[in-house]
């Protein structure tokens, strides 16, 4: 598995202790799902350059002027990318983000090892994003354990009801249901419709991707949703934080 050796491969060039060192790593983290709580909006928006639905979405927009958008138009927290092979985003564009603005950051990577939350933590993050289908339930129970040893907000990712229930446990904070079948980029809210009612009250809910309208988002309001995840239908806008506003 590709994902297996570029962890290892880093791991070997910056080694846990010296994450561990680094100074955002015992800096505070901002909760994310408790802004959600508080929120009428519930907007995480997100950075993304390029996706393997669709090639280029923004390539001339700098991740720094992303966030400081973003923070101003006032969202509950930025996703920001950091996987390069399919959506063009690095590390580097994480700790840019967190130079930037003060709101709270998740780490978006397909994450299946305790290295890779050491990274989101000294690079910046305050959330962390696990992905059921990737993931049996003992690596959730065992990665969002150590996710919140680090103060690290743990959202969970979903697309159907098999993973939603294998997944349930206290270590997870938010539930967040994909409306993109990851296999056949389909997108399609309705999935976030009927999920709703089997995530137990005590997650916050988000619905994530696919999501291009106010309408759309009161809709999944009816639903119990307090969260969403947007990232194409602002990164395809020369301002992606002027366009939350609208
Ligand atoms: C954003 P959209 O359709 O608004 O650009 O979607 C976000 O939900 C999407 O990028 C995403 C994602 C993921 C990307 C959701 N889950 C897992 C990579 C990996």
């Amino acid at each position: 598995q590709d994902k297996k050796k570029e962890v290892d491969l880093k791991k070997s060039i910056i080694p846990t202790s010296q994450l561990e060192q680094s100074i955002l790593f015992t800096k505070p983290t901002i909760s994310l799902a408790d802004n959600l709580r508080n929120s009428k909006s519930g907007i995480i928006a997100e950075h993304k350059r390029r996706s393997p639905s669709k090639a280029v979405i923004n390539q001339k927009v700098s991740v720094q002027d992303v966030a400081i958008s973003y923070e101003n138009a006032g969202v509950c927290g930025m996703s920001v990318l950091t996987d390069g092979k399919y959506f063009g985003g690095s590390l580097d564009d994480l700790l840019l983000a967190r130079a930037s603005a003060n709101i709270p950051l998740l780490r978006k990577e397909f994450i299946i090892d305790e290295y890779q939350l050491l990274e989101a933590k000294s690079y910046g993050a305050d959330v962390i994003l696990l992905i059921a289908t990737v993931l049996t339930r003992q690596e959730i129970k065992q990665l969002s354990e150590f996710a919140k040893s680090l103060q690290l907000d743990v959202l969970l990712e979903v697309h159907n009801q098999e993973e939603l229930e294998k997944s349930i446990m206290p270590s997870i904070d938010m539930l967040g249901v994909n409306n993109r079948n990851l296999k056949t980029f389909e997108v399609s809210t309705q999935i976030s419709k009927d999920l709703s009612e089997l995530i137990p009250n005590d997650f916050v809910k988000v619905s994530e991707s696919g999501i291009s309208s106010i309408e759309a988002i009161k809709d999944l309001q009816q639903y119990d949703y307090q969260g969403f995840l947007i990232g194409e239908n602002f990164m395809k806008t020369e301002n992606p934080g002027e366009s939350c506003i609208n």
